[in-house]
């Protein structure tokens, strides 16, 4: 088996959705679903851009899909040789994921079509396909090569005022609706033998069409180049799209190829764990690395990655926890510039943090649950719809998920701690956390006859329970905060003159003593028989088994959370909520603690949300249940390489790609099978390697020196190289 490449034989529109996330191409600065050349809205072909958001009327807001560069349709003796129109005699799919390169081979009869593309990781911009036809009857041919402005979006349209400019290199402008940004298109051709063209405008796109007589035997060959430009990136988009393709059709196919395959290489260098012993593992860890190493935002320095990454428009191409906490770690550990790049985008979203805290009436910074472009919120109040009445649900997410503030402290603070280096944190990374801790002493509950501080009304991890009091993990996130921003004082020991003037501007006499004492006031997890309670009154709530919880639907796609929900009443929980903290906070739990605590909340998780299954992997590995451990890896590693996960959220739309998951593999692997820790400015391993695996290798950056990992069934080392 090859575990760099992904396969399929057949095709089905039924699997068009989870095929174009499986079969993704992305470069951080654009995705290119998973589709065929020729795939019409029905098959959901999606250019989608990260960072470029707009809303169509009281719709969501969710990211612009670009006018697709890559359209290419055939048509033969009038028959057109498309999948979603002619069943083939054959048809396959391959993605490899060590160059992010889609291969389809597509036997219609009269014509075969081979292609290879990829969105370069060299020059974010471009994409490139390498379309092959080989004619296998006679007959008149055409094709259509162009840009196609029939975009499939989910909340759409987006884009107005189509220009074309009908020339050798095709170019299509548009406008944003909200902001009026400007998107580009350009797209060069180049075609072995040549044929007769015409290039015309058409009602979905600027087309370039090719005819010829061809007879058994004939073979074109074509390499198509497109790039994308918005006014965000430069201030004449066009211009730039237009040069862009010129410089492609320069050096041409292979040397573009080249390019991008050297520029994988290095993220591979960085990053690739090699296991040994189980093939389709090995397969599935390289599918998560892929797909979230292709959705890194390097072109940039300061965005993040959004929760469905780059495979469309799913969760408003928001930005969510799921960047601190699950794609951080294998950032921060492999290419800490990527991971400095998902901090700075919260660094400079700071003013919409402290904007939101300002509007629930707090101080300091309460950042958005799924943030958008300057830290806007993307989340509604009505973030589900009821599958029975249609009518949108009240949620609270954005209102009571707070312990957001606090999990981007905690990666600020891991930056620091893992790198050792405190650049990030003097270029804002620290005023982040004084204003998050700050969020939080204004949100605190003080009572007038007891000395504790609650934190009430707020909803964890576990969505399902809206509107709990002191969940443990919110309040754990929030102490590690607080005490964070405590040790600012003897990070910065040395007090520059930025960290003075910081401390004047939170007003540190005032806000520094009220720190410690929210601290000391913190109540400790409430606790049965060594388990800590999820929230405030969760054990007394009906104790059931997930089956009954999940026999009580009366729809498949039926909200489970909220007051109407079927486990809202029940211990049943939708994702790692106490087990996220033991995961993320190690060293403050016992391994009894943590074997009592898995034990009690595992049979009574959903693991309802992609985010669940490495975390109780990581607290398996910690308590030796290694079986359960690698199964709950293999479902963590998979989810992108069979296309699995939850499709639906009440009558919302939430399949894509599941970075979270992918990151969560890495996790599993390096923090749970090797056991990697820092410790006290050390590497240190403690590994537990279930019995499928033979020998993990890996490199890791930390304190900015280069390490490999290696570990077998008789121990493990880190050696520097
Ligand atoms: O951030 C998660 C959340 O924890 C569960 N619902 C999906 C979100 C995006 O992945």
């Amino acid at each position: 088996m090859n575990t760099w490449i992904l396969e399929k034989e057949g095709f089905s529109p039924a699997d068009a959705a989870a095929d174009g996330n499986r079969f993704l191409c992305a470069n951080g600065y654009l995705g290119l679903r998973g589709v065929p050349e020729e795939a019409g809205p029905a098959l959901f072909p999606a250019v989608t851009l990260a960072g470029v958001y707009d809303q169509f009327e009281e719709k969501w807001r969710e990211p612009v899909n670009a006018p697709h560069g890559l359209r290419l349709q055939l048509t033969m003796n009038g028959r057109a040789l498309s999948l979603e129109e002619t069943a083939p005699l054959r048809h396959k799919t391959m993605l490899d994921y060590r160059y992010g390169i889609y291969h389809r081979d597509t036997d219609f009869g009269p014509a075969r079509i081979l292609s290879s593309r990829f969105t370069s990781l060299a020059d974010p911009h471009l994409m490139a396909d390498q379309y092959r036809v080989e004619f296998q009857k006679s007959g008149l041919v055409s094709l259509r090569v162009g840009i196609s402005t029939d975009i499939w979006d989910i909340n759409g349209p987006h884009l107005f005022g189509f220009r074309h400019h009908a020339e050798e290199i095709l170019l299509t402008e548009a406008t944003t609706g909200q902001k009026g940004i400007r998107v580009a298109v350009a797209q060069g051709m180049e075609i072995s033998p040549r044929v007769e063209e015409s290039i015309s405008v058409e009602p979905d796109g600027l087309y370039r069409t090719l005819v010829a007589e061809v007879f058994p035997g004939d073979i074109w060959t074509l390499s198509v180049y497109a790039s994308v430009y918005t006014s965000l990136d430069h201030p004449s988009p066009a211009a730039q799209a237009r040069a862009s393709i010129q410089r492609a059709m320069r050096v041409g196919y292979l040397e573009l190829l080249q390019a991008h395959q050297a520029a994988w290489d290095q993220v591979w260098q960085a990053s690739e764990i090699q296991l040994e012993g189980d093939e389709a593992a090995a397969q599935a860890l390289h599918a998560s690395q892929y797909h979230l190493n292709c959705i890194a935002p390097r072109h940039a320095g300061n965005m993040s990655i959004p929760a469905r990454g780059l495979s469309g428009q799913t969760y408003k191409g928001a930005i969510f926890w799921d960047s601190e906490m699950f794609f951080f770690p294998m950032f921060v550990y492999t290419q800490p510039e990527v991971a400095q790049s998902l901090l700075r985008y919260r660094i400079e979203t700071l003013p919409g943090a402290r904007k939101k805290a300002a509007e629930y009436g707090y101080r300091g910074a309460f950042y958005a649950w799924e943030s958008q472009e300057g830290g806007e919120e993307g989340c509604t109040n009505f973030n589900v719809v009821d599958v029975f009445t249609h009518r949108p649900v009240r949620t609270y997410f954005r209102d009571k998920q707070i312990h957001i503030s606090g999990d981007i402290a905690y990666a600020l603070r891991s930056y620091y701690d893992i790198t050792g280096d405190r650049s990030l944190l003097e270029e804002g990374g620290a005023e982040v956390i004084l204003e998050c801790a700050r969020f939080y002493l204004s949100r605190a509950s003080l009572h007038a006859d007891r000395e504790e501080a609650d934190f009430a009304d707020v909803i964890g991890p576990d969505e399902y329970h809206e509107r709990v009091t002191n969940n443990a993990y919110t309040n754990q996130i929030i102490l590690h905060c607080l005490q964070s921003a405590l040790a600012l004082a003897d990070i910065f020991a040395d007090r520059p003159a930025w960290f003075q003037g910081l401390l004047l501007q939170i007003k540190y006499e005032k806000d520094w003593p009220l720190l410690e004492n929210i601290c000391r006031r913190l109540p400790a997890p409430r606790e049965r028989e060594g388990v800590i309670e999820q929230f405030d009154g969760y054990f007394a709530l009906e104790d059931c088994t997930l089956e009954e919880v999940r026999s009580r639907l009366r729809d498949p796609r039926e909200y489970w959370g909220g007051d109407h929900g079927v486990a809202g009443v029940t211990q049943i929980i939708k994702q790692a909520d106490v087990i996220a903290m033991m995961a993320l906070f190690p060293g403050l739990y016992t391994d009894a603690q943590v074997a009592a605590n898995w034990a009690y909340y595992e049979p009574r998780t959903e693991h309802g949300s992609s985010l669940s299954a490495c975390m109780y992997a990581l607290a398996a590995c910690r308590v030796g249940r290694l079986e359960e451990a690698w199964q709950l890896f293999q479902k963590t590693a998979e989810i992108d390489v069979l296309g699995g996960g939850k499709q639906w959220a009440g009558e919302i739309y939430i399949g894509g790609t599941h970075p979270a998951s992918n990151g969560g593999a890495w996790m599993i692997a390096a923090l749970g099978f090797a056991g990697l820790r820092m410790r006290g400015g050390q590497l240190t391993l403690q590994p537990h390697l279930p019995s499928q695996v033979k020998r993990l290798s890996f490199p890791v950056t930390a304190a900015g020196r280069r390490y490999r990992v290696e570990v077998t069934q008789e121990g493990g080392t880190i050696t520097e190289i």
